[in-house]
């Protein structure tokens, strides 16, 4: 018996089988979870819905995160399968693609940033909004995905870096705001995977290469170790985790 027997998760940011979300929804699937995940687009839906039958799944549900209303239908719809559910799995993040480069001052814009904070930091919390009140069992909980660039001035990544601070800001808050109610807010910090997002910052190539190079592990890390790390994070072995940033990096973090 897997140790998500019994739960229910909702799982955003499937874009295809190498998205970090993927990995997730594997060894939550793995771990005897039940499985609704989200798409973003009309583009998206069929090979969602691939992944979907993957898991055994059929709810499949679309969520553009840039908008409160189709946030607020996605979960009435996601009422109409569950009465309730235990994890809700943030794996979501953009900002237009000339603003991952080069001179943060000189290139990001006002529309540039407002963009990568709505989509990347903000959504957490609005989909949190919606979740919450389905969010009843004593245990449960959220995860997002963040990045060192959170915390350390990484070339390219610039306000995309700034919004994940504010991810990371939010996890707290929202931990706090949340664990009276015995729903958990954690974050993984990830380790460069090359997945359709990551493509869009210019260098990437480079930085797995010097990942390789350098980590402690001296390898890159998969999505499945970023898998199994959030399915524990979800599970009730780490019920006493929350408002935390756990890195799955190969220890790149550490390094002076
Ligand atoms: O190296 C990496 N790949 C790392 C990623 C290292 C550390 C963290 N992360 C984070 C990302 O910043 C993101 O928060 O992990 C999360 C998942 O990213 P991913 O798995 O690397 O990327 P991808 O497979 O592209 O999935 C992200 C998806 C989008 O894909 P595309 O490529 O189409 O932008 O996020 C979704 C979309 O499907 N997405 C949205 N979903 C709903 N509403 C929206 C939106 N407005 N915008 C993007």
């Amino acid at each position: 018996m897997g140790f998500l027997t019994g739960k229910r998760a909702l799982i955003t940011g499937i874009a295809s089988n190498r998205s970090i979300a993927y990995g997730i929804a594997q060894a939550m699937h793995r771990e005897g979870a039940e499985l609704a995940l989200t798409y973003q687009n009309d583009k998206l839906k069929p090979r969602v819905e691939k992944f979907a039958a993957e898991f055994g799944s059929s709810i499949v549900l679309p969520c553009d995160v840039g908008s409160d209303s189709e946030i607020e239908a996605t979960f009435k719809q996601l009422a109409e399968h569950w009465e309730g559910f235990d994890i809700l799995v943030h794996a979501i993040a953009f900002a237009p693609k000339e603003q991952l480069e080069g001179s943060i001052v000189d290139n990001t814009t006002r529309e540039g940033a407002q963009i990568a904070h709505d989509i990347s930091a903000y959504s957490f919390l609005a989909m949190a909004k919606y979740a919450r009140p389905m969010m009843t069992g004593r245990q449960s909980a959220m995860l997002t995905l963040s990045y060192l660039g959170a915390i350390a001035a990484i070339p390219n990544y610039n306000v995309m870096g700034m919004a994940k601070a504010s991810l990371e800001a939010g996890v707290r808050f929202m931990a706090a705001d949340l664990g009276p109610a015995g729903i958990r807010v954690n974050a993984i910090s990830a380790g460069p995977i090359r997945t359709l997002a990551a493509s869009g910052i210019t260098g990437f190539r480079k930085m797995l290469d010097h990942f390789e190079q350098h980590a402690p592990l001296r390898r890159n890390v998969t999505i499945e170790e970023v898998g199994n790390a959030a399915a524990f994070l979800c599970s009730d072995l780490a019920s006493g985790i929350t408002g935390e940033i756990t890195y799955v990096d190969g220890g790149w973090n550490i390094l002076g």
